[in-house]
């Protein structure tokens, strides 16, 4: 609700609330809030939600073509991981008062957003790790700066989601220097998944600030505390040295280091790319899309028989009379 238009209860309120934000205070789901704060989050933590669900399928392409019993169970555990990012996610959504059921509807019904960069393919076993490396970094810095965000639930799932993803930043790097230092074909896998991920990865942190339409009411909320182009010049600082320490390319002839302010400066993203994909015209959103249906599909009977089961269980505990429960 703006302030221009809300009624003098209403603009104390907003006034009270925001001052809570500014010293810092979490906002916690019993709490009054704004009903723009409220759909701004739900719409950000469900688009997380069905990243980490969709961001299960190009990885878990390779469970079954890992070279190694190890890295085998390294990505099965990743994997498994990023299902349960999702399960919490969905939950924070849930505190704000969004049903799971229409969260799934929207992301299979083409309604809700998930990240630009599961929209690719995995070619190669290199992409793995590319993904672990330069993907859940990207993750991280995001959701390092989300862990400070002012509604409580969301800070906090990102706490523990941040301490795993850097377990899968790790896993990946040491998979692509493990690539890098190998044979020469090794070497070239790994610099062909670069030449693929480079460019979408920058994507995931958002359109331009010129033109990033929610940042201005996230960033006066606390839900963002940096801007997408600062967190992605962040990226390109902590990524780019790395990368060459290994002898690995970056597929932009434009990428150079400014000593003035002291950034790596990319070329130009192209971000007609970026607004095709997440409208659905990537070169994988049918084929994600079409695996997240079929997955629930496939799980209708589960959640049929769990709500048989809950219904069971609520009849046994039903109040009789004298305060026991039927059943006990
Ligand atoms: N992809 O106004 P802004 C992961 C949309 S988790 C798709 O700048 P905002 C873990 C945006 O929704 C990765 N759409 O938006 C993992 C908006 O459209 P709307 C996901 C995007 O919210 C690793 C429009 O463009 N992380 O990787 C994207 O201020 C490996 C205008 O944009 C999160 O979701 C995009 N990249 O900033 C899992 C973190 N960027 O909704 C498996 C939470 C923008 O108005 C394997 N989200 N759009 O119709 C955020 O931090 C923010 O929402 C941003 C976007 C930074 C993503």
């Amino acid at each position: 609700m703006s302030p221009a238009i809300a009624g003098p209860d209403q603009t104390d309120r907003l006034a009270a609330f925001e001052a809570r934000i500014q010293r810092g205070e979490k906002i916690e789901p019993e709490d009054w809030m704004p009903e723009a704060y409220r759909r701004q989050l739900i719409r950000m933590i469900s688009q997380h939600a069905h990243s980490e669900v969709v961001g299960m399928l190009p990885e878990g392409a390779w469970i079954t073509r890992a070279p190694s019993l190890r890295r085998k169970m390294i990505l099965l555990a990743k994997v498994q991981d990023e299902a349960g990012h999702g399960q919490y996610l969905y939950h924070a959504a849930e505190t704000l008062g969004a049903s799971r059921e229409e969260m799934l509807d929207d992301l299979l019904a083409e309604r809700a957003k998930y990240s630009n960069v599961f929209n690719y393919p995995t070619l190669n076993w290199a992409d793995v790790g590319v993904i672990g490396y330069l993907v859940d970094f990207a993750a991280i810095l995001n959701q390092t700066m989300l862990a400070r965000c002012s509604y409580g639930p969301y800070a906090r799932a990102m706490v523990r989601i941040s301490a795993e993803e850097s377990f899968h930043k790790k896993q990946g790097q040491d998979l692509v220097i493990r690539m890098a230092q190998g044979t020469p074909r090794q070497h070239a896998m790994v610099q062909d998944a670069i030449n693929r991920w480079w460019w979408p990865t920058l994507m995931m942190f958002g359109p331009p600030d010129e033109v990033s339409s929610n940042s201005a009411a996230l960033i006066r909320w606390g839900i963002k505390t940096k801007t997408n182009d600062e967190l992605r010049q962040a990226y390109l600082n902590q990524i780019v040295p790395e990368l060459h320490a290994l002898g690995l390319n970056l597929p932009d002839p434009e990428l150079h280091y400014d000593e003035a302010s002291a950034n790596w400066v990319s070329g130009p993203i192209d971000w007609d790319e970026f607004w095709r994909v997440i409208r659905g015209q990537g070169p994988c959103n049918r084929e994600r899309l079409e695996a997240r249906q079929k997955a629930h599909q496939d799980g209708q009977w589960v959640r049929e028989a769990l709500a048989e089961y809950a219904i069971k269980q609520a009849g046994r505990k039903l109040p009789v009379a004298g305060g026991s429960h039927a059943g006990a």
